[in-house]
């Protein structure tokens, strides 16, 4: 199967998080990629960088306002006198507006995120648009008829909305590939997102939309990240009635259940009648990972391959997250291994 990569994505390197109230070294590191590149070149992927793309790909998902914000940031944090990473301390909740930009730069740093887990740093917008562009190559490998494509991206991009940030997310590269497919012509396109944690950006992105059908498996917001979405009562709304479901499972659910879920997700992906499949492919489900909860081990990748495969769709895969740095690359291989070797690409 084809993959996109750059190594762009180096460029953005956050130094610290907060995690539970103390600052530690960022999980959401350049090695991740490097290490699913690795993994991939071993077993011997073809691997391609992105095209270029302007922005008017990236604005179909995102708001002109936000991508300008994010563009301009890291110049205007170093004319404070800056010098390392951005984080937000402030932010509008309930009852305080939105529709009026503040002047002030952290202020605006409040307005468009969600966390202090997401460090914007000198390189951000480089590396997250260069992401984007990776995600917009592997698309129109699919669109032109390649039965599936890697995106292999960082940073990631499910919990990024149409205007905010967040869970180390800025662009949400699947996002921008199902509605550049549908641009291209596709009816309807389904996202299946397998990562550990719930794709609140995509969902938002698609809420009201019966085109995209949006369908997460992903740890209990009661208790998991992003804790404030991915409910099962969250099924769309408006026209996109129906067109939103989450598969919210309890945090050291079995991988039996986890299975489960997979099987209801894809019998709803088959109803629905797409002409093509987006997976946010995370492997935080790893039973190693350091900050998730579930308990799939190595060959369970290769099942969960085999079982996209099995929809028989175009299927173009993007990686959001995974920490257990060590067994990223056997994680995603087994992933597309099973996908391939059960006659997927
Ligand atoms: C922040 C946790 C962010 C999780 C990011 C992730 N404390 N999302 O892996 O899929
Ligand atoms: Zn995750």
């Amino acid at each position: 199967m084809d993959v996109i990569y750059t190594d762009r994505h180096r460029l953005h390197r956050g130094e610290f998080e907060f995690f539970a109230g103390e600052l530690v070294p960022c999980y959401e590191k350049p090695e991740r990629a490097d290490a699913v590149l690795a993994a991939l070149t071993a077993c011997g992927m073809a691997v391609g960088g992105p095209e270029s793309f302007c922005l008017a790909p990236i604005e179909r998902v995102h708001t002109p306002r936000y991508l300008r914000f994010l563009e301009s940031a890291w110049q205007r944090w170093r004319a404070l006198g800056k010098e390392r990473d951005a984080l937000p301390d402030v932010w509008p909740i309930r009852g305080f507006r939105h529709d009026i930009e503040p002047d002030d730069f952290v202020a605006q740093l409040g307005l468009y995120s969600f966390d202090t887990a997401t460090p914007l740093t000198a390189g951000t917008w480089t590396a997250a648009r260069a992401a984007a562009e990776v995600a917009l190559t592997a698309q129109r490998r699919i669109a032109g008829g390649a039965r599936a494509a890697f995106a292999l991206t960082r940073p990631p991009g499910h919990h990024a909305g149409a205007d905010f940030f967040g869970g180390y997310c800025f662009i949400n590269n699947a996002a921008v590939a199902a509605q550049a497919l549908i641009d291209d012509g596709a009816r309807r396109v389904a996202i299946l997102d397998v990562d550990y944690h719930h794709g609140n950006g995509t969902q938002s992105i698609f809420y009201e939309r019966a085109d995209v059908l949006v369908q997460s498996i992903h740890g209990d917001p009661k208790t998991e990240y992003p804790y404030y979405l991915g409910h099962a009562d969250e099924t769309g709304s408006g026209a996109g009635t129906g067109f939103n479901r989450n598969y919210p499972l309890p945090a050291g659910s079995s991988t039996a259940s986890w299975f489960d879920a997979l099987e209801a997700a894809c019998g709803r992906v088959r109803d629905f009648g797409p002409a093509a499949l987006v997976v946010p492919l995370g492997v935080d489900t790893y039973v190693g990972d350091p900050i998730s909860r579930f308990r799939l081990d190595r060959p369970d990748y290769l099942r969960l391959g085999a079982r996209l495969a099995a929809l028989r769709l175009p299927t173009l895969f993007v990686f959001e997250g995974g920490y257990a740095v060590a067994e990223i690359g056997e994680n995603v291989v087994n992933a597309l291994r099973g996908f391939e070797e059960a006659g997927g690409a």
